[in-house]
């Protein structure tokens, strides 16, 4: 008996195709207050894309013991002296971990415990990095090209984005002659 064979995603280096591929595309307008320098996010149109979101979610979410896929792409931006980063987030389900992985450009992970205590990975394409339950995660563009990396999460690990929102990052990164720098602001 012949059957069909069921179309799947497709990924291509750094963008993921397919009917079942979520995009969402954020702009400044949406994450300017993670920037410090809001006289610099001032003059920046407000509509300039600051990072894409690729996403494949074959379950529900929430659903227990399947697995999230995405690519994420940040724009080479500066607002001010500092590089355009994602949200960040901490997992909802506290315990549940996350992989990321370098595809294009440079950049670095910034990861924060629940004691505020932060660890940092150069990013770079091939790199891998394990991203442990507990740990709140950022990717920041740090080069002057497009800067994507893949991510693999579970299901279940939902998002907490009120508590970076409300509390951000005990850290900074910044062009400074020239240079990514991490600078502690606590
Ligand atoms: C999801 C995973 C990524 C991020 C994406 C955007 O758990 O960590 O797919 O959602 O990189 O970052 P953020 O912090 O805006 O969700
Ligand atoms: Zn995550």
């Amino acid at each position: 008996m012949e059957t069909n064979l069921t179309s799947v995603p497709t990924v291509e280096t750094d963008l993921l195709r397919g009917q079942d591929i979520r995009h969402d595309i954020r702009t400044l307008k949406s994450v300017g207050e993670l920037f410090e320098d809001r006289e610099a996010l001032a003059i920046l149109p407000p509509d300039t894309p600051a990072y894409e979101v690729f996403s494949y979610l074959p379950v529900p979410e929430g659903t227990t013991g399947g697995l999230f896929y995405g690519i994420t792409r940040i724009h080479p931006l500066l607002v001010g002296d500092e590089y355009m980063m994602t949200k960040g987030h901490f997992h909802a389900q506290t315990d549940r971990a996350e992989f990321y992985w370098g595809i294009r450009g440079e950049g670095i992970l910034l990861m924060m415990d629940t004691r505020r205590h932060i660890r940092t990975e150069r990013v770079s394409p091939g790199s891998l990095h394990y991203i442990p339950g507990g740990f709140a995660h950022r990717m920041i563009n740090t080069g002057d090209t497009l800067f994507s990396f893949g991510a693999c999460w579970p299901s279940d690990a939902g998002h907490d984005y009120e508590t970076i929102a409300r509390e951000g990052f005990p850290a900074r990164i910044k062009k400074v002659n020239g240079t990514p720098r991490i600078l502690k602001t606590e």
